[in-house]
Formats: structure tokens, sequence, C-alpha cells
């Protein structure tokens, strides 16, 4: 693929040669915590799965397991997953690594507009005026989403990128916005604050449909165009020109991802972003909306599924009596009326030694979480761990019971839904290997060891059961996502089509009819937890690259020329100054720990800021250096800001 410029990626390469997974074909089991994996029969590890959860239960109660539920894998999947914890268990410990990416997003956007979805569909980009990309590198980490860009860019939509990196989806930009690091708020305050200054904002859409408005114009007065240069490293034109083609343009697409989320203060960035969208009345309309685009092909459908520790199935609040009782009749069982734990709040609870058995399905934590050698340590030092992968991960690798699964992708059947709330169907094209099982008959498999009895005949008759209860998926029959090519919730009927953006509602003229109003976010900047400091004087910021998948379990199967190893990257300049050169070795270390990674050099980079990706633990653990500093609302780690230094190895 080429760039706007007509320049190719190069396929650069390092000498080490990346970690491949086998793929499991069938149980393992180990007899003592300390003895090697043994081949085990179904039953035999099944059993042993189901009597490691029932001793851990009866010794410490229901709230002492945890179940790690799969992004990857499809909505029936996720469905049966959390039925499993909530009714076989009794505890609402539920999540996914939704909570390391987009957990943020979600809150944000319940937050301002109570619900958690993306508002515009893919569509509407190709049918916009100004596309906004910020901190996010969807020509890498979206490349469909991003043809629907490439679409609108061609259509004459302009398109600015916010990012620290000149990145691969920058270089496609009118306008490159790089700002420092964890500067996000400031930028956003600033750009709010020249639109009301210059007169832009949407007077009649605040006045109606939001709530706070006076109190924000007082938050953002401070954060002149000469304040948010000096704070953000944006020059004070760049800032201003965003402002006005945003706020002039009669439509408007607002799109971010993790360089937004991942951030001790992930919420409070979103909110920061959702606050332009009130300001100019870009939601709520055909072609303007505020997008996150989800990571994992399902994380959105797993938390749609009720697999995250707050909401049953159909995003209803544990919380509300009414939507408790109506699950609690169906499964015939009681629903405890709190919030079970998130996975930030799992790893705590490992380290105070109160949660004792996880199921992992599809999730690799060990080398996912920030600082990965405390997270390694609290999983080892688990009563019991039953991991359910494709691949022998390094999670695996420390698990009780191993039990081996079909890929969700090419395997099974079933539907999952994208981030503009599309459900499609996925079908089987493969023949799982040796005695690999679909993810939903092992789940059933074991609930039945506990007198559980689920007679699900195939994958529509979970789906069946979940669109009963949840009034947003009844109108998605299998039928009628065939004949539509999937659809987009909210779908209550069966017989009409489902609108392709949200909250048309607050442009109703009829306050009745207008509801909720839509509240600023009144957010402060705050910068980065892990100060730089002449110990640790660079900012390291993680994150991906084209051809490599999150912890390299999934995309290190294929031995490609296409796949290069780990860099630390780096500017020219701080190439220069450290004297060091492409390939390289260099030590880099952080307050948490140290790695040894080759150099490359990246004129996308600016002085003071390196890049990595965690793309290739088993080389290089990025995650070693990663800080495990918390957003409080939502509980995502701030893996996009960590303060390093590098030094030559030899
Ligand atoms: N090829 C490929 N595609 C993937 C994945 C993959 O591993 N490989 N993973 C999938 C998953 S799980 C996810 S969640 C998505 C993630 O998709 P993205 O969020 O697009 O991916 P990242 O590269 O993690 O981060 C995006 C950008 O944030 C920028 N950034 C860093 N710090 C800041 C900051 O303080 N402010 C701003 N504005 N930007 C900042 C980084 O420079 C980076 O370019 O991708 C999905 N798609
Ligand atoms: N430094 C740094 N760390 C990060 C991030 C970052 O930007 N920087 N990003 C974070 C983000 S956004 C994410 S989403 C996480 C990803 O964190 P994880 O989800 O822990 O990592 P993956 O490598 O995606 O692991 C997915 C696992 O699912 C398995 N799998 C796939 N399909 C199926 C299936 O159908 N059934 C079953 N049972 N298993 C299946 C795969 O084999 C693989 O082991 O990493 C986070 N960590
Ligand atoms: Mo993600």
């Amino acid at each position: 693929m080429k760039d706007r410029q007509g320049r190719t990626d190069n396929s650069r390469r390092t000498g080490r040669t990346p970690k491949t997974y086998p793929r499991i074909t069938h149980p393992l089991v180990r007899d003592s915590r300390d003895a090697p994996f043994r081949r085990a029969t179904w039953d035999e590890a099944l059993d042993r799965a189901a009597a490691g959860f029932r001793r851990t239960r009866e010794a410490h109660g229901p709230d002492s397991f945890a179940m790690l539920s799969c992004a990857r894998a499809t909505n029936e999947m996720n469905y049966v997953a959390q039925k499993f914890t909530r009714v076989v268990m009794g505890t609402n410990n539920v999540d996914s690594c939704n909570r390391t990416c987009h957990a943020p997003s979600v809150a944000g956007l319940s937050a301002a507009f109570g619900s958690g979805g993306g508002t515009s569909s893919y569509g509407e980009v190709e049918d916009t005026d100004v596309i906004v990309m910020w901190g996010s590198n969807a020509r890498f980490a979206h490349p469909i989403f991003f043809q629907h860009v490439l679409k609108g860019i061609r259509n004459g939509a302009r398109m600015f990128a916010v990012d620290p990196r000149r990145t691969s989806t920058a270089e496609w930009s009118d306008r490159w916005l790089g700002l420092n690091v964890g500067t996000d708020i400031a930028l956003a305050h600033a750009i709010g604050r020249e639109i009301i200054e210059s007169g832009l904002h949407n007077k009649t859409f605040i006045e109606r449909a939001t709530s706070g408005f006076e109190d924000y114009v007082k938050l953002v007065e401070p954060w002149t165009l000469s304040l948010a240069e000096k704070v953000t490293g944006v020059p004070a034109e760049a800032i201003r020109e965003l402002a006005h083609v945003y706020a002039t343009a009669e439509r408007a697409q607002l799109c971010w991802t993790l360089g937004i989320t991942e951030h001790h203060n992930g919420t409070d960035n979103v909110r920061a972003l959702i606050n332009l969208s009130l300001l100019t009345g870009h939601v709520g309309r055909y072609g303007s909306g505020v997008q996150p685009l989800r990571g994992q092909n399902n994380v959105q459908g797993g938390g749609d599924m009720g697999a995250i520790p707050n909401r049953l199935p159909g995003f209803q609040d544990i919380l509300d009596d009414g939507h408790r009782q109506k699950f609690e009749t169906a499964w015939d069982t009681v629903i405890q009326p709190s919030y079970g734990m998130t996975l930030t709040q799992m790893f705590e609870a490992m380290e105070e030694g109160t949660l004792h058995a996880v199921y992992c399905i599809g999730e690799n934590p060990a080398q996912s979480e920030a600082d990965s050698e405390q997270a390694l340590r609290r999983l080892a030092a688990l009563d019991h761990l039953v991991v359910q992968d494709i691949f022998l991960t390094k999670t695996a690798e420390l698990a009780d019971v191993v039990l081996p699964a079909t890929a969700s992708w090419a395997e099974t059947d079933g539907t999952t839904t994208n981030s503009e709330r599309r459900v499609q169907r996925v079908r089987a094209a493969l023949t799982p290997p040796g005695e690999a099982r679909d993810d939903i008959d092992i789940l059933c498999d074991l609930a039945a060891r506990f007198g559980h009895e689920w007679k699900f005949a195939d994958s529509e008759a979970v789906w069946d059961e979940l669109r009963s209860l949840s009034p947003d998926h009844w109108g998605m029959t299998y039928d009628r996502l065939e004949e539509h090519h999937g659809l987009q919730w909210p779908c209550p009927d069966d017989d009409k089509l489902p609108s392709s953006y949200l909250h048309a509602r607050l442009w109703e003229t009829d306050p009745a009819k207008r509801g909720r109003r839509a509240p600023f976010g009144l957010v402060e900047h705050d910068p980065p937890v892990d100060l730089t400091d002449e110990n640790y004087p660079l900012r390291l910021t993680t994150g991906r690259r084209l051809d490599s998948y999150n912890t390299g379990v999934q995309s290190g199967s294929f031995a490609s020329p296409l796949r290069r190893g780990e860099y630390i990257e780096l500017c020219p300049e701080d190439a220069v100054a450290y004297g060091v050169e492409v390939g390289e070795e260099v030590r880099v270390a952080s307050r948490r720990g140290t790695v040894t990674a080759p150099v490359w050099v990246d004129p996308g980079l600016r002085p003071g800021l390196a890049f990595m990706t965690f793309h290739f633990p088993d080389e290089v653990d990025t995650n070693q250096l990663t800080i495990e500093a918390n957003c409080p609302i939502a509980g995502t780690a701030e893996f996009k800001a960590s303060a390093i230094r590098i030094e030559k190895v030899a």
C-alpha cells in the first residue's frame, strides 16, 4: 500500500526470529504446580477444571472466582460465558480486554449520551466534510474503516490527524497536529475556547440539548491558543485552523482510539472530545458524529452480551431491579445486585489474595497487562487457573488446566458486532484441529458438571435466547441478518430497518421527545503519571503496526517475511544525540523494568519521544516498562505514557 505522497512501506526486520505458537490440539493438565503438562482426556480436564472452581468457591465464596471472556470470539460465546459466570458461579466478576482499551470510551459516551456506542456508521465517513482522526492510527489498526476514510477524502472531506507521531494515517491528512503525549485535554479545551471566542458554537443546539455550558465556558477560559501551544507543542495557527474548520463544517466526524483512552485519565480525555461535538452540534445527525473505533473484532459485542461486570446482556444495568428480575426469571437464578470486578480490580484482588480462581478464555493478560512482570507474578499465585485458547500462550503456560478451543472467525458459527454496532454472521469454514472443541460446547459441558443442563442446539438457539432478553437486539433474527448483510443495534423491531446513527432525539424541537440532556464534561488537563526527569528523560509511547496483532500470539503463527521484530523507534536527532544506529541493541529502562531492543530511526517521531509495539513480548517484553496507572473511572492503564532512558549495551 502507498501513502498519499506515493511512498511505499518499508518492510524492515530485526535479526531476531519471532516466536511462533503451537496450536493446542488436546487438553493439558498438570498434577502439581511445578509438574510439566501432560495430555488428558476431555473428561479428565473438565472434571479438574470444575473441581478447582468448586473447591475455591466452597472455601472463599462466589466472588473468589473471575472470568475473562474473549473479545475475538462470537457474541454467542460471550453470552454463554457471562451466563456461566452469573448463573453457575454466582458472581458478576466477568470482564475482557475492553478494560485495556475502550472502557473509557464506553464510560465517557454513557455519561454524555446514556449509551456507550459510537454514534455514526462507517458509510457516513464517506459522506462528510471533515474527518478528525484523534489518537488513532487507523491506516494500520483499522484498515477497513480507513478505506471509508479514503473514500471520504476522495469525495472532498478534509482530514486532520492528532497524534504525537506523524503516523501512516497522518501522512494522508491535510494537517497533522503533533501534540505532546498526554496533552489532549489542553488541546481540546483550546479548540473549544477558540470556537466560542469566534462565536462559531451552535447556540440553538447547546440551549436545547446540552447542560453545563456556562461552566464549560469558564473551564476553557484559561486555554488561550498561546498557552495551549506551550503545553501541547502544537502551533497556535494549527489549533485555530482545526477549531474553525470543525465548527463551520456542515458535517463532521470525530474519531478516536487508544491515543485518547490509554491514559490514567482516559475517560476525562473522551469527555473533552465529546464536548467539542456538543459545542458544535456535530452529533445525532447523518454524517456528523463521534466514533471510538473499537479494538478486537468483537470487543463491542462482548460488552453488549454482558461480558462486563456492570451490565447484563443488552447493556442493561445490573443495579436496575427490573432488569435483574427479568434475567433471574429467565435463568432461574439469583443475580447479585452489585457490580462485579473489572479486569483491573481482578489483578488488585489477586495481589490482596481475595481472588482465587480465574477462567481465562481467549485473553493473554500475562503479556498484555501493563507492568507485565507484576501481572505474571499475580497470575502464577492463583489457586486455580483454567485457560481456554487456541494457542499455548504465556498465560496458558501458567495454567492448571488448558482447554483447546476453536478459532472464532474460521471454525465456528455465530455473530460478531463491529464498531458501528453492526451485527454480522460468521460461519465455520474449517474443521478444528485435533480434539479442539467449540467454546460454547466446552462452557456447557462445564455448566453440566454443576447441574446446569443448557440445551443450545446451535448458535442460533443462543442468539434467540439473547434476543428475547435484549430489546435492542430483538429485531435481528439470523434470517434478517442474512438478508440485510448485518444490522445495527438498536434494532427493536423485526419489521423495520434501524437508523445508521444514534441520538437523533437531541435534535427534536419537542422537549418531551428530546429526553435527557447531554452534559458537558468538566474535566481538567492532567499530565501523565510517570514523569520524565534526568534519570528517565525520554517519553515512551506504545502501540501497533500493520503487520502484527496484539501480543503476537495469532500473527506469530504465520512465518511472514513482512513481519519484523521489535524495535525501539527514535527520531533521527535523538539517534545522533545518543550515538546509536539502526539495528544496534540498546538497554531500555523504566522505573519498573529493563529490556533490550534494537534501534529503528523514524522521522515521524519528535525529539524526546520513543515508540515500541507489544507485538513480540517473547523477544522484547515491552510491558515490563509500562506503568499500571489506571483511569479511576474505567480502569484502563496508561500504556501510552512511560518515562524511560536508553543506554548503549556495549
Ligand atoms: N494491525 C493491527 N491492527 C489492530 C491491532 C493490532 O495489534 N494490529 N489491535 C486492535 C486493537 S485491540 C485495538 S484496541 C486497536 C487500536 O488502534 P489504535 O488506537 O489506532 O492503535 P495504537 O497504535 O495503539 O494507538 C494509536 C495512536 O495513538 C497515538 N498516541 C500515543 N499517545 C498519544 C496521546 O497522548 N495523544 C494522542 N492524541 N495520541 C497518542 C500513537 O502514536 C498511535 O499512533 O487496533 C486494533 N487493530
Ligand atoms: N504496551 C501496550 N500494551 C497493551 C496495549 C498497548 O497499546 N500497549 N493495548 C491493550 C489492548 S487495546 C488490548 S485489546 C490488549 C490485548 O490483550 P489480549 O486480549 O490479552 O491479547 P491478544 O494477543 O489479543 O490475545 C487474544 C487471545 O485470544 C485467543 N483467541 C482468539 N480467538 C479465540 C477463540 O475463538 N476462542 C478462544 N478461546 N481463544 C481465542 C488468541 O489465541 C490469543 O491468545 O492488550 C493491551 N496491552
Ligand atoms: Mo484493544
